[in-house]
């Protein structure tokens, strides 16, 4: 059985690598330093980076790393980079202009342009490879997250082949980059075969078994699953929502609130029990869910460390989901039970560590964007938002809103940002504007929604997970017209939640909004309607979604 090494800069989560290695029946080993003695024994080695290129590069340099994986190169083993890992192969990136790739590719990334489509780049894409890619299949969809890319021209893609690098192609928009590279023993994907689902644990297998198994398949297939280049490229993302809390009794459940309170109306008013989270993770990802989200609802009150009872749930699900995981909740300093202040940055890394690929930061974000307006529109460094989107990237940072609907006469009554509504309240009111809550929707703030999704993106943010507190657990459709005014607000991905309750309000939301994403919690827990549901639903009514079958 072959072992795999994964070099370790301590860049992002490699947790999930580690068990989807496994979870294909091999060994994994990491090796955190450039001294490791089996570093010159491996036989496969990966080499995984997420967030700065910058930040990326220079840590394996600076950890004495570049020298033995050029010896590692030239001994003519196999090695894998993976998303900043590909990069890395790269001259260069003018997201970090001063450092140095290992220029086996002699061509420099740039930022996608943001003009035309959300930066960074989430979600699943497809790509077109050349041959002997490792069983890269064109009707499979791969999971994505980037800002910066190697953008293919007509110039560059003779670059690459007078150089002799086979190619997987992917299309984001109107710009075409590479989605993969590979020549001798070097192969590496921009993508992330670790979060791909089974397609990718299938390029990660290949990989190790050094197999180039050619894919066939029929043209009903390729007519449904083929990218039509529709939404970007991307399919339309489904994400399974958990929110988790102790019930009464103190276990772990997962539970669903109408507006955000989850308590029973009868049956003595218990916490509503849906199912153990890390059971339920597993059941969507199985159903087919793009992503799966965990949020701890009782984050607002003291949470010390050692008993952040998500971290064990997320270690627990990132063994069996090869999806993109969240986790929101708690992402804040806070102070320990022996008084240790823990700032948000070391907060998120232990969840990072445990199996997270993105924190989603709720009431925090409030505060940062109150402190955003009162400097004049600007940072000042210190919010969690700044401290996490910079070691680990925007793409790795949510913020999670909870807004409510307020009415008022006109937009002269109100300094925040209005939008007519179609549906005016019972004094005939057609202007409203979203509030921003705090603490689970406890606490209303004296700030929008545009004004606070503006603030995060500036200091980083990288994606807005939009709640609405109306139609919280409604099944009545999401809140459309507070989709758009949040598309119409920030360049960053934006995912609609709250008020799912059939398949047709997914279609409603990806037809009528610019949501790149939408989410559902309670149609699912219920039973109502699994997730495979939903996707089909959206497939026969000519939307492109991923269909990731064994
Ligand atoms: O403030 O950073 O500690 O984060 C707290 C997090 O917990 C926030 O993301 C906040 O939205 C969430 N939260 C807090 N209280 C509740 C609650 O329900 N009592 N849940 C809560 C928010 C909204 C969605 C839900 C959708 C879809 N729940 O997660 O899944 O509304 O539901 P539906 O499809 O059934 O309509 P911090």
């Amino acid at each position: 059985m072959h072992t795999v090494h994964i070099i370790d800069v301590e860049s992002g989560n490699l947790r999930s690598l580690i068990n989807a290695i496994e979870f294909l029946g091999f060994h994994a080993r990491v090796i955190k330093s450039a001294e490791d003695p089996e570093l010159a024994t491996a036989t496969r080695l990966m080499l995984p980076g997420v967030g700065n290129f910058g930040h990326f590069v220079d840590s394996l340099s600076s950890r004495g790393f570049e020298k033995p994986i050029r010896e590692y190169i030239a001994s003519g083993k196999p090695i894998m980079g993976i998303c900043v890992g590909l990069q890395a192969f790269f001259q260069g990136s003018e997201e970090s202009p001063t450092s140095q790739g290992f220029k086996y590719v002699d061509l420099q990334l740039a930022k996608f342009d943001s003009s035309e489509k959300p930066v960074p780049a989430i979600g699943w894409n497809t790509c077109t490879p050349q041959e002997k890619m490792f069983g890269l299949d064109p009707c499979s969809r791969y999971y994505f997250v980037h800002s910066y890319a190697a953008i293919l021209d007509s110039e560059t893609k003779s670059t690459m082949a007078n150089a002799g690098w086979n190619v997987a192609t992917a299309k984001y928009g109107t710009q075409e980059y590479i989605a993969a590279i590979g020549k001798d023993n070097i192969f590496a994907t921009q993508f992330h075969p670790e979060k791909s689902g089974h397609a990718g644990l299938t390029i990660l297998k290949n990989f190790i078994q050094q197999s180039h198994p050619v894919i066939k398949h029929s043209d009903e297939e390729k007519a449904l699953l083929l990218n039509d280049y529709s939404n970007y490229g991307l399919s339309r993302r489904i994400i399974a929502c958990l929110d988790v809390r102790a019930n009464d009794q103190g276990d772990l459940v997962v539970t669903k609130g109408d507006q955000y309170d989850v308590r029973e109306k009868e049956d003595g008013g218990n916490v509503r029990n849906l199912g153990k989270p890390v059971e339920l993770a597993k059941q969507y990802y199985e159903q087919g869910a793009d992503e799966v989200t965990f949020l701890n609802i009782t984050s607002f009150r003291d949470c010390p460390l050692q008993d952040t009872p998500m971290l064990d749930v997320l270690k627990m699900a990132a063994k069996t989901v090869f999806v993109p995981l969240t986790v929101g909740g708690g992402i804040k300093d806070i102070v320990d039970t022996d008084g240790t202040k823990v700032p948000a940055l070391q907060v998120a890394a232990l969840y990072f560590q445990s199996g997270a690929d993105k924190i989603s930061i709720g009431s925090d974000a409030v505060y940062a964007a109150e402190k955003f307006y009162e400097l004049g529109g600007r940072g000042d460094g210190s919010s969690p938002i700044e401290t996490i989107s910079k070691p680990y990237g925007a793409q790795a940072v949510v913020i999670s809103v909870d807004p409510k609907r307020i009415y008022v006469d006109g937009p002269d009554s109100t300094k925040h940002k209005t939008i007519r509504t179609k549906f005016p309240n019972d004094e005939g009111q057609e202007w409203c504007w979203y509030q921003c809550t705090i603490k689970g929707g406890r606490e209303a703030r004296d700030l929008g929604v545009w004004e606070l999704t503006r603030a995060c993106e500036a200091l980083g943010a990288g994606e807005v997970l939009l709640n609405c507190i109306d139609k919280d657990g409604s099944n009545s459709g999401y809140d459309l017209e507070l989709i758009e005014h949040v598309k119409n607000a920030v360049s960053i991905p934006v995912i609609a939640s709250s008020g799912a309750g059939v398949p047709e309000h997914f279609e409603e939301a990806f037809h009528k909004t610019g949501a790149d994403a939408c989410l559902g919690a309670g149609m699912f827990h219920r039973g109502e309607f699994t997730v495979a549901d939903v996707k089909k639903h959206l497939l026969a009514s000519g939307y492109k979604v991923r269909m990731d079958n064994e």
